[in-house]
């Protein structure tokens, strides 16, 4: 049986990311604090183009985050398009804990986290300015698969960290944080600050998250799907899969060009993964494993 606490995240930086919550976690610490914790690490990560500083822009050149975070009790708190701030995932969680909202976009985001107290930064870094001028000359959007998979320093690498955990005490939180698609248009906004597209979180079920082209997991409200999915008995990994298989039966031709993938963890700490395409891994991490990377299984 899964022993708990535990702590999973998508992708190769998810292993560093849960290191991070595990310290928390680790010492009977609260898995929403671990989760924040956790997901502060791709954030302000310098070789990482697709989370917090140095995330690449959208096509005009602006760097907007998009972040969202939920807890046991159902408390859930997301910016969307927020510029010059590093941490989104910490201005989420005061959004759910100081607001009586639960998501603040562009410039209303921006002034909440500079009145709590956020430093007002730049977050374009000349390598991704670099990046975004070479993208300008062809301006071409056609989001590359798996490109956080590349090894940092590569010139595309780019994704979005998702981490479920479970403390001690057998609670559930979870964390979503992204710059979002590359060179996406100014003022789109993806799955993952969208409760119930890019995380959902029931006490009583379990925890989902997304990573991957979010238009079509929005579509498909999907980590809210593979929640509800594990409530009528789906394993983690079979409610994965058949969240996949929505997009690909509501969009085969898109489907086939994109990558989505899916990570969840059920109220046992069981947990499962799948993509719509190769390449997606995930991290885990207990008291037995620190470092774990599993390959995630794929539709094609
Ligand atoms: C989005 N799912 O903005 C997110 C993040 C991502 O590659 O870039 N995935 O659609």
């Amino acid at each position: 049986a899964q022993t708990l606490p535990i702590v999973i995240s998508t992708w190769d930086f998810g292993v560093a990311a849960n290191r991070e919550a595990w310290k928390i976690l680790s010492k009977g610490g609260r898995a929403l604090d671990a989760v924040e914790a956790g997901a502060k690490i791709p954030e302000a990560d310098m070789n990482n183009h697709s989370v917090g500083r140095a995330g690449y822009p959208d096509r005009d050149g602006h760097v907007t985050l998009d972040a969202c975070i939920m807890d046991e009790n159902g408390n859930c708190g997301a910016v969307a398009g927020m510029e010059n701030i590093a941490h989104p995932i910490s201005v989420a969680r005061l959004v759910m804990e100081k607001t009586p909202h639960v998501m603040l976009v562009g410039d209303g985001a921006r002034q909440f986290a500079i009145e709590q107290g956020f430093k007002n930064e730049k977050l374009l870094t000349p390598e991704s300015e670099k990046a975004w001028k070479k993208w300008l000359v062809t301006h071409e959007y056609k989001p590359v698969m798996n490109i956080e998979n590349q090894r940092p320093g590569d010139k595309y690498n780019h994704d979005t960290i998702g981490m479920l955990a479970i403390d001690a005490k057998g609670n559930i939180s979870g964390a979503c944080t992204t710059s979002g698609m590359a060179w996406k248009m100014h003022g789109r906004v993806g799955d993952s600050p969208i409760i119930g597209a890019g995380l959902y979180v029931d006490n009583e079920v379990g925890g989902a998250t997304s990573t991957g082209v979010g238009e079509e997991v929005i579509r498909n409200v999907g980590s809210f799907l593979v929640v509800e999915l594990m409530r009528q008995g789906y394993s983690p990994r079979d409610a994965c899969k058949e969240a996949c298989k929505r997009i690909i039966k509501k969009k085969p031709e898109i489907a086939k060009e994109i990558q989505v993938g899916f990570l969840a963890i059920n109220k046992k700490g069981e947990y499962g993964a799948y993509a719509l395409h190769k390449g997606f891994t995930y991290a885990v991490c207990d008291a037995k494993k620190q470092d774990l990377l599993i390959p995630g299984e794929s539709h094609y």
